[in-house]
């Protein structure tokens, strides 16, 4: 089988026949491929990148790197692999975790199951044949029993349509499609649209490097120093060591990852405790600043201290007091995703550096010679977006998927994703979404995420196997009482509070609905009785 699948080319419409197509060589589809083949199931691999990665492959802007500490932003599925790998800083910049996962498709021999620079466009379910149909952009055609999209949540580039864009002079890049040889702004004047992670990452380096950058932030973001370091041999023996417990450890808290997640709620505290508390998370740095009680993004009034905190922080760093105000968010804490810092607030103390308030001021035009605002013209030589992604669905719906009775993705969720346990949906029997909304995806560490999907979703296969089914899809029932609970919880949080991609605010007309299921050990909790349960709210054909 494995032979007539390589002998699949462009131009060929003969169909090979598959148990699963996956679609995306990130850290979902590199780890879905292994599981799945281990299992004896044929697995292929469609990715349309030039090499394996996803976000890692394409994110490769100045000062990228992952916001969750190397040591836990990577697979804990082979210990071999976990102790074999050598990180080199506590947050790894791009490179090296492209490097990892080169590494793991080596390693694994993953390579013969991906095909690379490939699109997939179609997928439509076959009733009468109990398969999935698949076309690729070289043309090809496949046929599976499973469809499993792992393309990312933040993977489909969200690209503002500024009137005149194709008339600048320069050179535009987005930071997630940034060029492989790397871009050198010596010498130049350049502006950067967005504060959101890529541009807090990139912006302290542009500025060092730029003879002038201009910064137009709509919104503030909330930053906390990385303090990024290079780390210390003897405390990677030391996780090594334990490794286990750090995993386990960290997959009892809500974010899925060592936060130091207080048991104490902010308010329950004195205000001297609180500071004292702020201080050392400030000093530490990282994400682990949310984890400092248990109420921070469950009320406001808690929030607000921890926003309090670093308000003044803010003002600390940033001599100009105008400056520092403009660099100040009113929203909480973390309402959109925190940001993980190196230089960031300090680098608009630099004389090279000008921040632009387009929320008083708006974009109006690109023009040859730069940006138009409302209130002036900034004279340009290269402009980068930073401005993010159509996140969490945008990729799922960049293909067209059709389920039973011809019914589109796009349609099914035209005001807002439906899903059940945030990786099946009702209408779309053998289709699963690697930490699709309405899973904790983007609210924990992703790679311990994808990996549960991926391990739930194989498993679920498995049975359906082993219990002679050919299909399985979820009940419309079951998954109304799944958006219902994930609405509920969401609910209970600051996260409704402001606008973000959470909830797809970030994109113009895109349905604002909060999307993630916050709390990954009870998420964890729940699917694994559903699982013991028989796969209850799945209907099994024969
Ligand atoms: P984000 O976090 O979505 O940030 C995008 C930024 O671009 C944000 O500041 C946006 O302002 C801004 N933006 C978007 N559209 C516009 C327009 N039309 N005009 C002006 N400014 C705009 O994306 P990132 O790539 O930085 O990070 C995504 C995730 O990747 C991050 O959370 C990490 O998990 C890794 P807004 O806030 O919407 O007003």
């Amino acid at each position: 089988m494995q032979q007539e699948n390589d002998a699949m080319t462009s131009g060929d419409h003969r169909t090979a026949e598959l148990d699963v197509v996956v679609v995306g060589a990130g850290f979902a589809g590199l780890y879905a491929l292994h599981r799945f083949r281990s299992l004896g199931l044929r697995t292929r691999v469609f990715e349309a990148g030039g090499g394996v990665g996803g976000t890692w492959y394409w994110n490769r802007y100045p000062g990228a790197r992952c916001d969750v500490e190397s040591m836990e932003y990577s697979y804990q599925f082979s210990d071999e692999l976990q102790q074999e790998w050598q990180w080199s800083q506590r947050y790894a910049p791009q490179a090296e975790i492209l490097r990892y996962l080169e590494h793991v498709a080596d390693r694994f021999s993953l390579r013969p199951d991906i095909q690379l620079d490939t699109r997939v466009e179609a997928a439509s379910w076959d009733r009468e044949k109990g398969r999935w149909g698949v076309r690729c952009s070289d043309g090809s055609r496949w046929n599976a029993r499973f469809f499993v999209m792992a393309t990312g949540c933040l993977s489909a580039v969200n690209m503002p349509e500024f009137p005149g864009r194709d008339s600048f002079h320069g050179p535009i890049y987005h930071t997630a499609r940034w060029p492989h040889d790397g871009v050198h702004f010596d010498g130049q004047r350049v502006g950067v649209i967005g504060t959101g992670s890529s541009g807090v990452q990139s912006i302290p380096l542009i500025a060092a490097e730029a003879a002038h950058l201009t910064v137009f932030q709509r919104t503030p973001t909330w930053s906390i120093p990385a303090h990024n370091r290079a780390l210390d041999p003897e405390e990677v023996r030391r996780v090594k060591e334990t490794y286990p417990e750090l995993r386990k450890n960290g997959a009892m808290q809500p974010f899925g990852f060592d936060t130091r997640s207080a048991e104490t709620a902010a308010l329950d505290v004195s205000g001297e405790e609180r500071q004292v508390e702020f201080e050392d998370r400030w000093r530490r740095g990282g994400l682990a600043f949310l984890g400092g009680y248990n109420d921070l993004v469950l009320s406001r009034e808690a929030n607000d201290t921890a926003a309090e905190f670093v308000r003044t922080k803010i003002r600390a760093i940033v001599e100009n007091p105008a400056v520092a105000a403009k660099l100040t968010p009113a929203t909480a804490v973390g309402c959109k995703r925190l940001c993980v810092d190196t230089d960031y607030y300090a680098t608009f103390n630099r004389d090279n550096v000008t921040l632009v308030d387009v929320s008083t001021e708006p974009i109006e035009e690109i023009t040859p010679a730069g940006i138009r605002t409302s209130a002036a013209e900034y004279g340009l030589d290269a402009i980068v977006f930073a401005t993010g992604f159509d996140a969490m669905t945008g990729a799922l719906l960049a293909v067209d998927i059709r389920g039973r009775d011809g019914m589109t993705l796009k349609q099914k969720w035209a005001a807002g994703p439906r899903t059940y346990l945030g990786l099946s949906t009702a209408g779309f029997p053998n289709f699963f979404f690697v930490t699709g909304p309405g899973s904790p995806s983007v609210l924990t560490n992703m790679v311990p995420s994808i990996e549960q999907h991926v391990n739930w979703i194989s498993r679920l296969i498995l049975h359906v196997i082993e219990t002679g089914g050919r299909t399985i899809e979820a009940r419309t029932d079951a998954e109304n009482g799944w958006v219902d609970l994930v609405n509920e919880i969401g609910n209970l949080t600051i996260y409704p509070t402001c606008n973000s991609w959470y909830l797809g605010s970030n994109v113009p007309g895109k349905p604002r609905v909060f999307m993630p299921y916050l709390g990954f050990p009870d998420y964890v909790m729940r699917v694994d009785a559903i699982a013991a349960n028989g796969y209850e709210g799945f209907e099994i054909g024969a």
